[in-house]
């Protein structure tokens, strides 16, 4: 298990409060007892990074690049370490912006890596197309690569993006910039959203998903989460809620499938911020929301 008590890819403080909130909650005993060997590394752990709302002055649409920049680098180090052991990975957010250092990680062990990325929100911004500046709309077009290069902060220079478009698949959708559908579009990415679900139940949408990514069903997954994904009536406490979005019971659904596939390597549980709670039921709900999801993406089954 991986901490990256992170904020620094967005400007809402109390998402790097996201691991310590589950942890206290039970998952790690809720995983020793689903028959896991649980170690804990802490990437972030006594390090100094500088929080700093300056923008890079070469590079003034994103916000705080080099905190990011150096963050993520720190994660991906040490999840390239885990690797060697072939541990699976699950890493506790943070925002959505620890995902360049988990996901580059993976990719680097299993070069044909499948990626579900599970959100209401595509992150697929790039430095161009932001609007917020915000990095954490911004990972998946790091880890494409479909920045223009002279665009990139050096700080972020690090990613490789070598994760391919045909092997990248959304579910939940439905907070998309224009930017981005252009981009999934001109990547040609597959894209499930909340209409998707709708129309074709969230058990086709994942087989879909898998088959569009998969096809030979062989390669390893990962599943990025952000519980955003899940309507705002099960997780109030996140940074960027959008109502509308799947039942708990699917995003729990949709993790147990995966699992049940035998080939999921690792996962992320991101943007559970206990400050954005209006009550202490809010920050029940959205924590145990999480442990659930990750409960669920390691085995737990429900009979
Ligand atoms: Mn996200």
């Amino acid at each position: 298990m991986v901490l990256a008590p992170f904020s620094g890819g967005q400007l809402k403080y109390g998402v790097e409060k996201g691991p310590d909130f589950l942890l206290k909650h039970g998952l790690e005993k809720d995983l020793v007892e689903l028959g896991w060997d649980v170690t804990i590394t802490e990437p972030l752990k006594g390090k100094n990074l500088a929080d700093s709302n300056d923008a890079d002055s070469e590079f003034p649409t994103v916000k705080k690049p080099t905190l990011v920049g150096e963050t993520t680098h720190l994660i991906n180090q040490t999840i390239t370490d885990s690797l060697k052991d072939d541990k699976f990975i699950l890493t506790l957010g943070g925002d959505h912006s620890i995902a360049m250092g988990s996901i580059s990680a993976v990719l680097e062990k299993y070069d044909d890596l499948c990626l579900l990325w599970i959100d209401a929100h595509a992150d697929i911004n790039t430095v161009e197309s932001t609007e917020s500046g915000n990095l954490h709309g911004c990972p998946v077009s790091f880890l494409m690569g479909v920045n223009p290069p002279d665009k990139i902060p050096k700080s972020l220079s690090w990613i490789k993006g070598n994760l391919k478009p045909n092997r990248i698949a959304y579910i939940g959708l439905r907070d998309v910039d224009e930017g981005e559908k252009k981009i999934l579009k001109e990547n040609n990415i597959k894209a499930f959203s909340m209409y998707h679900i709708d129309r074709f139940g969230i058990n086709k949408v994942i087989e879909m998903a898998l088959q569009a990514i998969n096809p030979t069903g062989k390669s390893p997954l990962m599943c990025s989460f952000d519980v955003d994904a899940i309507d705002p009536l099960y997780v109030p406490a996140t940074g960027t809620p959008v109502r509308g979005g799947l039942t708990l019971r699917e995003g729990l659904f949709l993790t147990e499938r995966l699992a049940e596939t035998g080939n999921l390597v690792a996962l992320d549980v991101v943007e559970c911020n206990p400050d954005l709670a209006q009550n202490e039921t809010h920050v029940l709900d959205t924590i145990s929301a999480g442990c659930a999801i990750a409960r669920c993406a390691l085995g737990e089954t429900l009979l």
